[in-house]
């Protein structure tokens, strides 16, 4: 739970509407970390929670589940106010999803056994599934809401306790979190949230001695100094979710509007603050130039502005160190010589506002074609052969998703098996679910998310071997 933290330091947090403050919320260090994790283990090695049989687990997750139902509004509102995330999206999708996803891994916390072995000798021999026991979980600022539950959920149902570091630019809703597990009964010491920075705060959880597994998402370079810090300190497993340059390719024999629509939900959505965003959008030669067409009148369709106003399809990126990092990107693509589409301007005087973007005339080479952006900014591209637009959507450091739209099933099923990442969508786009893992190949991190494979990573195998006769061993 949220305390009084030691140093009594506190930090502002703002709304990217404006760039005001809105709240000022305390600054965990070490010492807070310290403290969380301390709590976190008692809770662990004495408390209830990893021993209750999973039905009674699953009972009190549910309860969370009915308390998030019943505080969508408050919730949705926290993550505009905070993220700059569309208002009527939050109340409908992603706030509504994140008690789901609670009762998905609650309907797991009953099932989790292991197998009875064949051995090759007169041997009993069966394995047990256990808690790996404390967890970090570093979450990031584009889905406050979603990834605090994509962890929080499997690590509850497998029985772990946990710390949980949100973004420095977003913790009201975590808080507000916090708050509820406490209210549906989930026992002290169990989820403890550590609002902070990343260098002091979430370096000190990843280095811990105490924590068994981190379960990071966020940017690349961060990843690789979690990993250091867990090498460097007492080997805990990692999970990584990172950053990503996902390939959207679309065949000559696609409906160009439907491909157009997908473009621009795949890179816009969010404003562009998506790991998966399909931000290289590669087109087949034959309908190149209608497609382009298509594209540029269906951009105006996303309308930037105040993310509570129903109309609004694009808020403002999530800070001014985001907004400066995208401005920059654009800036570059017109020094390095892309031709700008549309879009390429701030899109507000106050606030941290951008207009969709989106750049053709693009080489390899191009920082906006190699570096993940997180903005709305797309890169065009053309191809000629089904093997030249594999080799395009391959040619990239990251792995974490793909987008496809064809009519061809042939062209489907060969494309997504060629292609390295974690995800591939035909014929739609962002089609998530609880039941479909997700998570990178290359540089996007390792591990995957939701499903019954991201419940794995939060649990134990241990064997238990014993004579099946009574004879002398
Ligand atoms: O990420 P950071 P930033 C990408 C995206 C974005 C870029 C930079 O391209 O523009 O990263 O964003 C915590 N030890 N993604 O700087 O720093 C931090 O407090 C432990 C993609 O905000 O990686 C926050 O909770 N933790 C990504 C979380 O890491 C540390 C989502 C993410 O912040 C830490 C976010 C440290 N040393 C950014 N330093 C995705 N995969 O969706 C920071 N953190």
């Amino acid at each position: 739970m949220n305390l009084d933290f030691v140093a009594g330091k506190t930090f502002e947090t703002i709304d990217p509407r404006t760039g005001e403050t809105i709240a000022r919320v305390s600054e965990g260090d070490k010492e807070d970390i310290d403290l969380a994790v301390g709590a976190a283990r008692r809770a662990f090695d004495h408390g209830p929670w990893p021993r209750l049989p999973g039905a009674a687990r699953a009972k009190i997750m549910h309860k969370f589940a009915d308390l998030i139902d019943q505080h969508i509004e408050e919730l949705a509102t926290l993550d505009t106010l905070n993220a700059g995330k569309l208002f009527s999206w939050g109340k409908a999708v992603d706030i509504p999803s994140v008690a789901n996803t609670l009762r998905y891994f609650a309907g797991a916390a009953d099932k989790i056994h292991g197998q009875v072995l064949k051995m090759s000798r007169e041997l009993h021999a069966y394995t047990l599934l256990e808690p790996i026991g404390v967890v970090g979980l570093i979450i990031p600022w584009n889905f406050p809401s979603t990834m605090f539950f994509v962890k929080v959920s499997p690590a509850l149902a497998a029985g772990c306790t946990m710390v949980v570091k949100p973004a420095e630019q977003t913790p009201l809703s975590a808080l507000f979190y916090a708050h509820l597990a406490k209210e549906a009964g989930i026992p002290d010491g169990v989820i403890n949230v550590v609002s902070g920075y990343g260098p002091t705060a979430g370096a000190a959880l990843t280095s811990h001695m105490n924590v068994d597994k981190v379960s990071f998402t966020g940017s690349t370079e961060v990843g690789r100094k979690v990993m250091q810090a867990a090498a460097a300190s007492n080997l805990k497993t990692v999970s990584l979710e990172l950053g990503g340059k996902s390939p959207l390719l679309i065949f000559d024999d696609a409906d160009i509007d439907q491909a157009a629509d997908l473009a621009l939900l795949g890179v816009m959505h969010n404003k562009g603050e998506v790991c998966v965003a399909g931000s290289r959008v590669l087109v087949q030669e034959a309908i190149y130039d209608e497609f382009v067409k298509t594209l540029v009148e269906k951009a105006k369709e996303w309308v930037v502005g105040d993310p509570f106003h129903p109309n609004s399809r694009v808020g403002p990126q999530v800070d001014k160190k985001q907004y400066e990092k995208v401005m920059s990107y654009i800036e570059h693509g017109k020094r390095e010589g892309a031709t700008l589409l549309t879009g390429g301007k701030p899109a507000a005087k106050k606030g941290y506002y951008i207009e969709p973007t989106v750049f053709t005339d693009v080489t390899d080479d191009m920082m906006i074609v190699k570096d993940e952006i997180f903005g709305p900014v797309m890169v065009l591209m053309k191809f000629k052969t089904m093997e030249d637009g594999i080799r395009a959507a391959n040619n990239t450091r990251y792995g974490l998703a793909a987008g496809i739209v064809t009519k061809s099933l042939d062209t489907a099923n060969t494309v997504s098996r060629s292609i390295r990442a974690g995800v591939i969508w035909i014929n739609c786009y962002f089609a998530f679910d609880n039941d479909c893992p997700f998570g990178g190949y290359k540089s996007s991190g390792f591990g995957r998310d939701e499903g019954m494979v991201g419940l794995q990573k939060y649990l134990q195998v241990k064997s238990v071997v014993t004579p099946l006769y009574n004879s002398p061993w």
